[in-house]
């Protein structure tokens, strides 16, 4: 079974509902208001089986200019508009008006229907059928098929029919497999059952038991029944018209404009920014309204700087949930005069100026490209996506078009996949450059220092930990760089630095053999090592980091001349049970001004226990051999 939702659209009085009621034998007037002033208010629905292939939902709006607002709310998630037009009064304001919504809602398909022909003669017909056909040959329905009726009568309306089983046979069905969304139309309750929600399933499908997002709350709340054209049904999907059964909400908490969505879709923003198609001159800072979804949402529109009116920032007072290609219509807020149409973007950032990323991604919103869209999304994040985060970005793409786009860009180079997370190839580019930059700079100032922390380059990069950490691997991996001791190099500087060090050490070693208990400052050490003065400082540096210097104090003494006084203290307590700084000032031969630090140095690694004045011997000094 095919489903597929039909909208009207055209003038007050020119017939709709009757037509409606001719076709279904259901009065879409439902209000109480709408049957004493013989016009429809809000909006009437109805199902109209078309052949035993086809079951079509149908949204009859209302024709009254001050009702606009509720054709809006209609007319969004229709795919099918049929155009109604008495034959006595011909093409008039709101036929106009109905039509440029439909054309600026993206509303790819549709038929008009001359109404009232028994109201009219040939020749009249004729005429009004010619001004007609002039007037659609400029939109979208330039191709359409034209009915010619009579709701008083019932002529034509089996024609009419037939024309709608070809016309929602040869269309394409909406997508059930794309992740599910449907804007709330209509809220009530029914004693007993609580909550219940109406709306045309937009894409996707749901289950009487699944947990979906109520948005722009952004609350969860279950399924707890559907029907489907007033039938009990136990799932729902695109195309179709459905009554869903809430649990956990209440009455208050949902109304017209609000969205239930599958989880992890639809972004939640105040602020967009979109592409217009503009039907009058905009001015930055305009209050509007924008119809979007079942919704009326109220802010304020803005320019960028430097920029033209066709890439703009929506500010709104409450937040939307919507997702990148959502199309919408602007008007002014007071008077509420049509300003064009608008498609979203993505949620807008605090900028004032639309920076280059974010016109990429304009640019192919604006031509519809779907894996470009996808790209330039991908790219504006500058980090590393999960594939649940791609299909939010993507909006409400079913799995399969993100997957294919998502192949289609790794096997074009433009996306690359980390272990399970992808980024875009021109960032890897740019972050790994940047990165060689940052340490090419830093060895070039500081040859003599290792290189730099992971954090201190993380945060040149500005990314995130993941992000980083996976591309850190991956130059590891490349050999671009290596790490030691927490220090990123470049693999060049890394070489040269480390064979520099393991040089000056071998030296030192040799040179220092004989030194005692000499303070090895770095002029000390510059006069045995023949080190050119620029050199004492890093090789004293590099020789402290790798423990061939000790500090004492602030002397710095070799290595094993502090295991060569560690041997006498060990001997000393052979014979005596404790040590007085005197008695260590007398074995080394010092002065006590030595003497001191090198206690505090004993003490400090524990050959020593203080006792009072004196220092008894630690296990770790009884256990040593000789
Ligand atoms: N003579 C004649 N009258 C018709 C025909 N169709 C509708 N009408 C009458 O025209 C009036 C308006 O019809 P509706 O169906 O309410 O018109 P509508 O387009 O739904 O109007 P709104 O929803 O208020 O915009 C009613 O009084 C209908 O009885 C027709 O084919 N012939
Ligand atoms: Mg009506």
């Amino acid at each position: 079974m095919k489903h597929v939702i039909i909208g009207t659209a055209g003038h007050v009085d020119h017939g709709k509902s009757a037509i409606i009621k001719a076709l279904t034998g259901t009065d879409t007037d439902r209000l109480k208001e709408e049957k004493q002033r013989g016009i429809s208010i809000d909006l009437g629905f109805a199902s109209l089986p078309l052949g035993d292939k086809i079951i079509a939902g149908v949204v009859d709006v209302p024709g009254h200019e001050h009702f606009l607002k509720n054709m809006l709310a209609g007319t969004g998630g229709i795919d099918l508009a049929m155009l109604v037009i008495a034959a006595d009064e011909g093409v008039m304001p709101q036929t106009q008006e109905h039509l440029a919504m439909l054309e600026l809602y993206g509303i790819k398909y549709g038929l008009v229907v001359i109404n009232k022909i028994d109201k009219v003669d040939q020749e009249w017909l004729g005429l009004i059928e010619g001004e007609i056909q002039e007037y659609i040959s400029k939109t979208f329905l330039k191709n359409a098929p034209v009915c010619r009726v009579s709701a008083a009568t019932g002529a034509g309306i089996d024609e009419l029919k037939t024309v709608l089983i070809k016309l929602a046979d040869s269309i394409p069905a909406r997508d059930s497999s794309a992740p599910f969304r449907l804007w709330i139309d209509r809220v009530f309750t029914i004693k007993g059952h609580g909550v219940v929600v109406t709306g045309s399933v937009l894409s996707g499908r749901a289950k009487s038991g699944d947990s979906v997002q109520l948005y722009p709350a952004d609350s969860v709340v279950r399924i707890r029944g559907l029907e489907r054209h007033g039938e009990k049904v136990n799932e729902i999907m695109a195309g179709q018209r459905a009554a869903i059964n809430l649990a956990g909400v209440d009455m208050e908490d949902v109304s017209r404009g609000m969205v239930l969505s599958a989880p992890e879709r639809g972004e939640v923003s105040a602020a967009w920014d979109i592409v217009g198609d503009w039907r009058e001159e905009i001015e930055s800072g305009l209050r509007v309204r924008l119809h979007l979804g079942t919704g009326e949402f109220l802010g304020r529109i803005y320019s960028f700087k430097d920029t033209d009116n066709k890439y703009m920032r929506l500010i709104l007072e409450e937040p939307l949930a919507a997702g990148t290609g959502d199309r919408g219509i602007i008007r002014l807020y007071s008077p509420q005069q049509l300003l064009g149409g608008v498609t979203l973007i993505a949620p807008g950032h605090n900028t004032r100026r639309l920076k280059p990323e974010r016109a990429a991604l304009a640019d192919a919103v604006a031509k519809n490209e779907g894996t470009e869209v996808l790209y330039h999304r991908l790219r504006e994040t500058q980090r590393m996506q999960a594939k649940d985060e791609i299909k939010r970005l993507s909006g409400y793409l079913p799995d399969k078009v993100v997957d294919q786009a998502v192949n289609k860009l790794m096997a074009a180079k433009k996306l690359q996949c980390f272990d399970k997370l992808y980024i875009v190839s021109s960032i890897v580019e740019r972050l790994t450059h940047k990165m060689t930059t940052a340490l090419r700079e830093y060895h070039k100032s500081q040859p003599d220092k290792g290189g730099l922390t992971k954090e201190i380059i993380r945060q040149k990069l500005a990314v995130d930990e993941k992000s980083f950490d996976t591309m850190l691997a991956q130059w590891l991996q490349d050999n671009k760089v290596t790490i030691n001791g927490g220090l990123l190099a470049l693999r060049s500087h890394a070489e040269r630095h480390g064979g520099w060090q393991q040089d000056i050490i071998a030296k030192a070693e040799a040179a220092l053999a004989q030194a005692g208990l000499t303070n090895v400052d770095q002029g000390y050490l510059a006069e045995r090592l023949t080190l050119p003065p620029e050199k004492a400082k890093p090789a004293h540096e590099a020789l402290v980091r790798a423990g061939v210097l000790v500090k004492l104090g602030d002397m710095y003494v070799y290595r094993k001349t502090m295991q060569y006084i560690v041997q006498l203290i060990h001997k000393h307590y052979q014979e005596k049970e404790t040590l007085t700084v005197g008695e260590l000032r007398d074995i080394l031969n010092t002065s006590r001004k030595v003497a001191l630090p090198v206690m505090e140095y004993l003490d400090m690694n524990k050959y020593t226990i203080r006792d009072g004045d004196v220092r008894r011997a630690s296990r770790k000094i009884q256990d040593l051999s000789e």
